[in-house]
């Protein structure tokens, strides 16, 4: 019982509110079962009349220290997962703790924009997560906006599109790919694209009526990484990602006039017969 727990691992951002990054990894990582831990790149706080968002980046030497820390223990990180990075130096570290990590899943969830703001990080850093992380991702998982960006293509809007922006992020180096099409698509499905680099698999549930989706991105990849931590597929994790999403999604609730966070526990408590 004292060793047979499996790790998972995050390097994102706080979202002071609550709703995304840091806390949505660690709180979806432990939801499915697993040990969550977290390397803190960056603090997201809001201006309260605005709720503009104010992007401040930890010290590289403090994430040095966190990832020195995180790699010391007997027991792997059988997963991990990258969210907000914030600048090209704290990407390049975040490579640097791959290559020493030897994790047996890492999924990059390219991180360029807020939702609701269009506050998109700068270039470089969008560059180095091509560079640097698109090729030793297990699994991808962009949004439309991202997977342009990773792409180095137009943001796409067709499903055309999305299948051309998958094979070029595969071709850079990622094993698995899905772009979240969310409720751009189409008028009544949240669709989602998969890619093997063989075929190509659309993933479709019926939209949730009004939305709460603060934080949905971080939640469907951490949801992904525990469940390939936990010996799933790469398909079968992004299937059991979505339905876990879809029910946060729904079970949401408005936090602020500004934002509407996800409820992360709506999975378990629905298969509890608790939820309300
Ligand atoms: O949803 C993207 C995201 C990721 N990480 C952090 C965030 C946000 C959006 O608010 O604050 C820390």
């Amino acid at each position: 019982m004292t060793k047979d727990k499996i790790r998972t691992l995050t390097m994102a951002g706080l979202d002071a509110s609550g709703g995304a990054g840091l806390i949505a990894d660690i709180t979806t990582f432990e939801e499915f079962g697993t040990y969550g831990q977290a390397v803190l790149t960056t603090v997201v706080t809001m201006d309260p009349a605005t709720w503009g968002h104010r992007v401040q980046d930890m010290p590289l030497e403090l994430l040095e220290q966190q990832i020195d820390t995180v790699l010391t223990s007997d027991i792997p990180i059988t997963a991990m997962k990258t969210g907000m990075l914030g600048t090209s130096e704290i990407v390049k570290l975040a490579r640097d703790m791959i290559d020493r990590g030897h994790f047996r899943f890492t999924v990059i969830d390219p991180v360029l924009v807020c939702k609701g703001t269009d506050e998109v990080l700068n270039p470089e850093t969008a560059e180095a997560l091509r560079n640097l992380l698109m090729p030793v991702a297990y699994v991808a998982t962009p949004n439309l906006f991202e997977a342009g960006q990773m792409a180095e293509m137009k943001t796409p809007e067709t499903a055309a599109e999305m299948e051309a922006c998958a094979k070029a992020i595969f071709e850079r180096g990622a094993n698995y790919v899905v772009i979240k099409g969310g409720r751009a698509l189409d008028d009544k499905e949240a669709i989602d694209l998969f890619y093997d680099g063989q075929s190509f698999e659309w993933l479709s549930l019926p939209k949730v009526e009004h939305p709460a989706t603060h934080g949905a991105g971080c939640t469907f990849a951490a949801a992904i990484t525990a469940c390939l931590a936990q010996g799933a597929t790469a398909l079968d994790a992004v299937r059991t990602a979505k339905r876990y999403v879809h029910t946060a999604i729904a079970n949401g609730f408005p936090y602020n006039q500004f934002v509407s966070p996800v409820f992360r526990p709506a999975y378990r408590l629905e298969a509890q017969g608790n939820i309300i």
